[in-house]
């Protein structure tokens, strides 16, 4: 797996020729080794997405442009992944009416608590819907979600996924007591 979101190949499915309906933005290039999950479930799911890395502290002129014209650009969900001082989240969210995701991801001290502290406790009226530590998968699955309110066929991939991590359990449930 890459390590840096432009070295990595782009999914080569039908949804990366979409347009973009979800935006993937991280603190840094090193984060990617976490937020490619993201990325590689919507892939699954048929769901075109972006990627790009924003910084709250080190390109803050960009946070505001990408943040302000993602809406009229057609993203309909935001995720946003960033560590320690993991401030990308809620100022995109401060920025924009689009739903934000917030993707805590663990560097090396601390165990991503920082991260994570930094992201959910926001003040009320800007939310950030915050995932686990590292959770940019589920973060993906979020977001198809959001979108499958307004679309029957990606519920239906949805619902057939959540049928598919049923039938995993109750298979290793039956090969317990053979
Ligand atoms: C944050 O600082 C980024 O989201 C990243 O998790 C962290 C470290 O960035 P690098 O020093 O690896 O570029 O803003």
């Amino acid at each position: 797996m890459s390590e840096n979101p432009t070295a990595s190949p782009a999914p080569t499915d039908e949804a990366s020729q979409q347009a973009p309906l979800v935006g993937i933005i991280m603190g840094s290039d090193s984060d990617w080794r976490v937020m490619h999950e993201a990325r590689d479930v919507l892939a699954e799911f048929g769901v075109p997405a972006e990627v790009e890395v924003v910084s709250a502290h080190r390109t803050p002129e960009k946070l505001v442009s990408y943040s302000r014209e993602a809406r009229d650009r057609g993203i309909r969900v935001i995720i946003a992944g960033a560590g320690g001082a993991a401030h990308l989240p809620g100022m995109v969210a401060s920025l924009t009416t689009l739903p934000v995701i917030g993707v805590p991801v663990p560097l090396k001290y601390l165990d991503g608590m920082d991260s994570l502290l930094s992201i959910v406790q926001m003040p009320a009226g800007i939310p950030v819907a915050t995932v686990s530590i590292g959770g940019a998968k589920n973060a993906g699955i979020l977001a198809a979600r959001i979108l499958a309110t307004g679309d029957q066929a990606l519920a239906a991939r949805l619902a057939d996924y959540s049928d598919g991590l049923r039938d995993a359990v109750e298979a290793k449930n039956d090969a317990l007591k053979q």
